[in-house]
C-alpha cells in the first residue's frame, strides 16, 4: 500500500530528528489579543510540525530589546542574515572571526531555537581578499578548507546548512545553466559537489541543502531556471552526492503574478528524490504597489497566504523563514527601494514591531494548513 508522506515522515528521516528537536518552548499565559505565547507564529508552527523564523543579525538582537523579544517569541528557526557568510568569517585568508555567528547561535540555544548555517559557497559576499588570492590551482583547496573549518566548527549544531547558493542562472547560456561564478571559473562545475561532499565530511548531522531565488513562478524564465534546478538536484542525488533539501527563497513580489502549479510540481519532484523543502527567505516586495497603506498590506498579505496555502499542501515542505523579522531593517528598502519614498512593508512586524497583516496571514496559513494535513498519529 502506497503510504503518503507525511511532514512528519520527512522529519524523521532526516538527521533533524536525530540530532534532537525543538525544545518545548512555554511563555506566561498570553491574553486572547497579544500575538505571542500560544498566539505566535512559533507555537502555531510547532503545534503543526512546521519550523518558521526568520533571518537575524547579532548585533541587533544583543542591542535592541524589542528586537531580540520579537525574535525569542515567534520563531523557532534562525538564519544569520550575514554573519555566517565568507566576508563577515574571513577577514584575512589566514583568519577566520566567529564572533557574530557564534553569538547567534547562542541566542538560539538559549531561546530554544534551531539555526540554519547560510551559506558555504556563493558568488557573492566574497571577502575583498579573495580576487587577488584564488587562482584555478588554490581554489578547490580553499573552498574545502573553508568549509572542513566553518562546518567543523558548528558541527552537530545546526538544522541545516546552505551549502550552495544560487548556482544557477540561465543567462549566463550554459546548457546545464550553470551561472558563471568565480567557483565555476575556478574550480569547474564540481564545485557543487566538491562542496557538499566537504561538507558532509565536516558535518554529519546538518541537513545539506541547495538554496536558490526567481524559481517560483510560472513566467518563462522561472519555469527554465526552476528545471536547471532540478536537473541538477537529480544529478547530484544520481552520483551519491549528499543533499537533503532545496531552498527556495521566496523573494516575491506583489503585482508581478502568484506561484502556481509550476512550483508545487517543482517541490513534488524534490520530494520524491526524499529531499525536503525550505521556504529560505520570504519577504513581499510592495513597490510595484500603489495605493494606501492599508491597499498595500492587505495585497502584501494576501500573497503570502495565497504563497503558504500552496506551499503548505506539500508534506515535504518543513520550514519557513522570513528574510527579518520586522520592516525596520528590511534588504527591500535598499536594494527595491519605493519610488514614492515610502518603507516598505513587507514582513511580519512592521518598522515599530506592531504585528502587520501579513503576521496574521501566516498564522493562519499555518493554522489551516494543519487541516489539510492527514493525521500525523502520536
Ligand atoms: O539581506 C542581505 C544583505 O544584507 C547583504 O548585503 C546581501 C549581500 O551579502 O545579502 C542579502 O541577503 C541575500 C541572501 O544572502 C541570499 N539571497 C538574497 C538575499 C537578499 O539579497
Amino acid at each position: 500500500m502506497h503510504i503518503r508522506s507525511t511532514r512528519r515522515n520527512f522529519l524523521q528521516q532526516s538527521t533533524f530528528a536525530a540530532t534532537g528537536c525543538l525544545l518545548p518552548w512555554s511563555s506566561a499565559a498570553a491574553s486572547a489579543d497579544t500575538v505571542d505565547g500560544p498566539r505566535s507564529l512559533r507555537t502555531h508552527a510547532q503545534t503543526h510540525g512546521l519550523l518558521s523564523g526568520c533571518a537575524v543579525v547579532a548585533e541587533r538582537l544583543a542591542d535592541e530589546p524589542t528586537y531580540a523579544d520579537t525574535v525569542a517569541q515567534q520563531a523557532n528557526l534562525l538564519v544569520a542574515e550575514n554573519a555566517m557568510k565568507w566576508r563577515a568569517l574571513r577577514p584575512a585568508a589566514d583568519k577566520y572571526n566567529f564572533t557574530q555567528a557564534d553569538a547567534i547561535l547562542a541566542f538560539a540555544d538559549a531561546h530554544g531555537q534551531r539555526l540554519r548555517g547560510h551559506n558555504l559557497c556563493w558568488h557573492e559576499a566574497l571577502p575583498e581578499w579573495f580576487q587577488s588570492t584564488a587562482t584555478r590551482e588554490n581554489a578547490r583547496r580553499l573552498l574545502t578548507d573553508h568549509i572542513q573549518h566553518v562546518a567543523g566548527h558548528f558541527a552537530g549544531k545546526l538544522h541545516s546548512w546552505d551549502v550552495v547558493n544560487e548556482a544557477i542562472d540561465v543567462k549566463d547560456g550554459r546548457p546545464d545553466g550553470l551561472r558563471k561564478s568565480p567557483w565555476l571559473e575556478l574550480v569547474g562545475p564540481d564545485y557543487i559537489e566538491i562542496a557538499f561532499r566537504a561538507a558532509r565530511m565536516a558535518d554529519s548531522t546538518a541537513l545539506l541543502t541547495y538554496n536558490d531565488y526567481g524559481i517560483e513562478l510560472d513566467t518563462p524564465e522561472q519555469e527554465q531556471k526552476r528545471a536547471r534546478v532540478l536537473e541538477l538536484v537529480q544529478r547530484l542525488k544520481l552520483k551519491g552526492v549528499p543533499i537533503h533539501a532545496v531552498g527556495v527563497q521566496s523573494h516575491l513580489t506583489a503585482g508581478d503574478g502568484v506561484p502556481g502549479a509550476g512550483l508545487r510540481d517543482f517541490i513534488r519532484e524534490v520530494g520524491a528524490l526524499g529531499l525536503q523543502v525550505f521556504i529560505t527567505e520570504l519577504d513581499v516586495s510592495d513597490h510595484n504597489l500603489a495605493g494606501s497603506t492599508v491597499e498595500r498590506d492587505t495585497a502584501v498579505a494576501k500573497l503570502y497566504g495565497d504563497y503558504l496555502g500552496l506551499v503548505l499542501k506539500e508534506p515535504n515542505v518543513t520550514a519557513i523563514l522570513t528574510w527579518g523579522i520586522t520592516d525596520k531593517y528590511t534588504w527591500l528598502n535598499h536594494e527595491h527601494a519605493r519610488r514614492d519614498g515610502q518603507p516598505q512593508r513587507c514582513l511580519p512586524f512592521d518598522a515599530e514591531y506592531k504585528p502587520t497583516p501579513v503576521f496574521f496571514a501566516m498564522r493562519s496559513a499555518y493554522d489551516s494548513h494543519s487541516q489539510t494535513q492527514p493525521s500525523l498519529g502520536s
